[in-house]
């Protein structure tokens, strides 16, 4: 009896340690592909030089850091570790002070991993860009030194079959990156750089299983007339015999109701490696729209080869039925077309956190923020960010212009003599091949995602030709269907690919609403709304109170409105033109009045930001089709790196303010606006199916409540265009700030727009001979001062209904009414919990409103987390509030 129970024991001792091997293999079946799950990370500082010998498996590793993450930069790694804190490094100027010098010698990451390899299996190792480059070990040998794994965006493939056994020791020692030296991830002048300039596994590495026969990427050619697609990928015999290769694919439509099967046998020889192509036209193909036109319908694709009848690889995308075109027209503009239809680009300049940290929830947050706003665009510069980006984009129906960055080391040609740096680097050979590997892993990464737009191939300047030639070929052979834009810019272009069609001609600072509705359109009116804007703005997005605590100290606070020529941190690096907020604070103080205390000039700040932004968009969305046509712009910028006092539309802690909702109310899908040169009403329709009669009710009042003019038109509107409606009546003859309210109503009088702006007699007058690349000086000031002697009035607040999401955030109904005879100046309101802090993220229906004498307005508020207790409520003649949510 003893005896059997011995062997049961030992037989499940066995089966136990099995299945606990069988668990820990990092890979263990053909097709699979693993990123390397964590790291041993430590400074080569405090290793030994002996890389090989501590690429073997067994190396005592327990007193370097553990970090529980498949890609972190060095920062990234030992902030995730609790080495560093974030709130700490970033609050008022502490990382000034940050010893970087810890980052100019090497570091080592390694990891341990278990396989079971057997006769026929191959075993690959993939990067997919290491910053700046890196030495990579396994088991005691080099696979690759850091000649050939360079540049942060280089992806290669190393067969590592010869080297597995079944107990591995990766190592990757990483090199300092330097950004005049390397084709790395930088900020250029948006933020100061992060002490370890972005150096280490930034991007996974992943760990791949095959059997004999393995398969490329896979790519789908996509057309939507009819809706069809070529899937096409390369299969390679990795063996020294003839096999017969069985390839299967198999595509699911949208919602996984239909699966189509085809096969196909493919003899390779030895070594040989051959495309595969499978077509398939659908007969109710479901087309793939931005959010605002349309549906998202995803397909997926899945290849597998088998010999044999044993899987041997198989890859998978997913992929949406869409094309996207683009011309140059008449007047040198980029126009884009998607599925055929002119699309108008309405979007934002995206940037990476400054420790390249990607957080697809936090991302999935800020694609939300950009739809709720009515944005259909964005652009990442240089910053092109892990693959989870490209599919949120797709889930959610938001375009992505890709692209290489400007400056440093990418933008290093001889014709750049703007290049601030001491010593240009000029490429070389070695630059040229890491440009190549570059191009060809993101084109592949990024081919099948229908929310692609365009890829970029420079930014501020153009790639040389042989650059270009590159970056064309690897598209190309990619299977890249959508436009290659060589430059952001109009300063010149490579013959290959002729003009951009784009001009980076600023804004970047701030600039009057009446900037943007310049009546003569030409070169030397720079940004005003004409033409494709790649990256243009007002400087704006100034944070609000709760957000600024979080990272300024009192005094650095009290800088912004009593030091206001200031160079502050949390502005642009210290050698840009916006370290200070010297040119803002100016319009601010001369059209606002000084500010009394910091509340005052937050206010003032927030009413800047929203008029500025707001007319920005108006202005592009009502150039839409007449005269020279705005065909697009990008917003300087989207989000900060980090917390920043400018260039977003919300700030790094998620909260909506200014920017935000002056954004929201510009680039609204149906929408009616002022043209602060023309004064008249402009009717904007972004939307490709919404239709039926409008009216169009303007209103003006004086700063007292008295009606000034009244009246309302029918209007015709025009599909996916913009028109003018009217003259604004009553301006004529006014001697003070008024207010006019537009209302956009249809056919049921459903209010489908309600604007409100603040007008001063005269407009800022700007001075557009003394304009330099990033804004043009006002010459005289509006007054807008008399705001803020309005008499007081008083608002009821209430909230009518509260509701529980099925997703846990809440919506809860707040009613404003204005019982006053002059109108609200206004209005802030601000979701907090029940310990006074901001809640974010959270979606208001409309915020920072203005009411009208006696006037009820109903917003509603999303809280994503469901955490909001009270809303506080101010606005600038009325007392301020809070009301009990729930
Ligand atoms: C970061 O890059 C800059 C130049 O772009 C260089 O001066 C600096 O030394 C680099 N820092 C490190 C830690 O390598
Ligand atoms: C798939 O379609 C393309 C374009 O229509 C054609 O050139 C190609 O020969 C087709 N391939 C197959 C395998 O039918
Ligand atoms: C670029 O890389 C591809 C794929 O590795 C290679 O086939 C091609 O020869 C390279 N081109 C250049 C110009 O280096
Ligand atoms: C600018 O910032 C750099 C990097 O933090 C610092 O070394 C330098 O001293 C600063 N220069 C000025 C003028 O503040
Ligand atoms: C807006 O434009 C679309 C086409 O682009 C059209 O179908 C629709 O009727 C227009 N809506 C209005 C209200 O004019
Ligand atoms: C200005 O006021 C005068 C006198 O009331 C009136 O005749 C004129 O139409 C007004 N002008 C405008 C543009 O409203
Ligand atoms: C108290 C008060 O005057 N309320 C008025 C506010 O405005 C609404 C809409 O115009 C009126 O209906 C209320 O009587």
């Amino acid at each position: 009896m003893a005896r059997r129970l011995f062997w049961l024991a030992l037989v499940a001792d066995i089966l136990g340690r099995q299945a606990a091997t069988a668990q820990r293999l990092l890979v263990s079946e053909n097709g699979d592909t693993t990123p390397i799950p964590h790291w041993d990370l430590q400074s080569s500082s405090e290793t030994s030089e002996d890389l090989a010998f501590l690429a073997q498996a067994g190396a005592d590793t327990s007193s370097w850091h553990h970090v529980p993450v498949s890609k972190c930069t060095l920062m990234g790694c030992l902030l995730h570790i609790g080495v560093y804190d974030d709130d700490e490094l970033w609050f008022s100027n502490n990382l000034e002070s940050f010893d970087w010098r810890q980052f100019t010698v090497p570091w080592v990451y390694r990891h341990e991993f278990s396989l079971a390899p057997e006769a026929g299996q191959h075993y690959f190792l993939q990067t997919h860009g290491i910053t700046s480059r890196g030495d990579i070990y396994l088991n005691g040998e080099l696979v690759a030194d850091r000649e050939f794994q360079s540049g942060s965006y280089s992806g290669h493939e190393y067969d590592i079959t010869s080297l597995v056994v079944e107990e591995n020791a990766l190592l990757i020692q990483v090199h300092p990156t330097s950004y005049y030296h390397d084709l790395a991830l930088g900020f250029i002048d948006w933020n100061p750089s992060p002490p370890d300039n972005g150096t280490g596994l930034w991007r996974p590495v992943t760990l791949k299983q095959t059997g004999g026969v393995s398969l490329g990427p896979l790519s789908a050619l996509v057309s939507v007339n009819p809706g069809s697609v070529t899937l096409r990928a390369t299969v390679r015999n990795l063996e020294d015999e003839e096999v017969e290769v069985s390839v299967r694919a198999v595509i699911s439509e949208p919602g996984g109701f239909a699966r189509h099967i085809v096969d196909q046998t493919v003899p390779l020889g030895p070594g040989e490696s051959q495309v595969v192509e499978f077509n398939k036209t659908f007969e109710d193909p479901k087309t793939w729209w931005p959010k605002q036109w349309g549906e998202q319908p995803l397909y997926s694709a899945t290849l597998s080869v088998s010999v044999d009848d044993i899987l041997s690889d198989t890859v998978q995308q997913k992929f949406g039925l869409r094309t996207v075109t683009s011309k140059v027209d008449k007047d040198d503009d980029i126009v884009f077309s998607i599925n055929g239809r002119p699309f108008q680009v309405i979007g934002g300049g995206y940037s990476a956190d400054m420790f390249l940290r990607f957080d697809p929830e936090r991302f999935e947050a800020i694609a939300k923020y950009m739809l709720d706003m009515g944005l259909n665009t964005i652009r990442l510069e240089g910053n092109n960010e892990q693959p989870e980006l490209y599919e949120i984009a797709d889930r959610l129906g938001l375009m992505v212009m890709a692209g290489w960055e400007c400056c440093n080391k990418w933008e290093s040609w001889e014709y750049n003599r703007e290049l601030a740096i001491d010593t240009p680097d000029y490429w070389d050979e070695r630059d040229y091949a890491d440009a190549n590997a570059t191009m060809y892993h993101e084109a592949q990464m990024l081919q099948t995602h229908p929310s692609m737009l365009a890829f970029l191939i420079g930014s501020d300047f153009w790639p040389d030709d042989r650059a270009t030639k590159i970056y064309v070929d690897a598209l190309r052979h990619s299977n890249w269907q959508l436009p290659i834009v060589p430059a952001a810019s109009k300063r010149g272009y490579p013959e290959l690919l002729g003009r951009s069609g784009m001009k980076m001609n600023g804004p970047y600072d701030w600039v009057p609403p009446n900037y943007w509705y310049d009546t003569e359109p030409s070169e030397d009116r720079l940004g005003a709304a004409f033409g494709f804007g790649s990256e243009l703005g007002a400087g704006v997005g100034t944070p609000e109170m709760g957000s600024l605590k979080k990272f300024l100290t009192d005094e650095d606070m009290d800088d912004l409105w009593l030091r206001p020529n200031k160079g502050l941190y949390h502005m642009s690096t210290n050698v840009s033109q916006f370290y200070n907020r010297r040119i803002y604070n100016e319009g601010l103080f001369n059209r606002y009045g000084p500010p009394k205390s910091l509340e005052d000039y937050l206010r003032k700040a927030q009413i800047m930001d929203y008029e500025a932004i707001r007319a920005e968009h108006e202005a592009f969305a009502s150039r839409w089709s007449t005269g020279r046509i705005a065909t697009g712009m990008i917003y300087w910028m989207l989000v900060n790196a980090w917390p920043s006092l400018h260039w977003n539309q919300f700030d790094h802690y998620l909260h909506p303010a200014g920017t935000y909702f002056g954004s929201k109310v510009g680039a609204r899908i149906e929408h009616v606006s002022y043209n602060y040169v023309d004064r008249g009403v402009w009717l904007i329709n972004r939307s490709l199916d919404r239709s039926g009669p409008r009216t169009v009710t303007v209103e003006v009042v004086d700063l007292h409540g008295n009606e000034v003019a009244s009246e309302t038109y029918a209007a015709e509107t025009v599909p996916n265009v913009a028109s003018r409606v009217a003259d604004v009546p009553g301006l004529g003859n006014t001697t003070d700030v008024v207010f006019i309210r537009l209302v956009l109503r249809d056919s049921e009088s459903e209010i489908l727009s309600r604007n409100v702006y603040w007008i001063a007699p005269s407009v800022d007058q700007l001075d557009w001979g003394s304009s330099t690349w990033y804004y043009t000086p006002v010459a005289r000031f509006s007054d807008y001062s008399s705001l803020f002697d309005m008499q007081p009035a008083s608002i009821e607040t209430a909230v009518t209904v509260s509701k529980e999401e099925g997703d846990g955030s809440w919506t809860h109904t707040v009613v404003l009414e204005n019982t006053s005879t002059v109108p609200v100046f206004f209005i802030r309101l601000n979701a907090i919990d029940e310990d006074g802090q901001d809640v974010n993220p959270v979606t208001w229906s409309d915020n920072y409103v203005t009411l009208w004498p006696k006037e009820k307005l109903e917003l509603r508020v999303n809280d994503w987390g469901g955490d909001a207790a009270v809303v506080h409520i101010d606005a600038a003649n009325a007392p301020s509030t809070s009301l009990a949510l729930r």
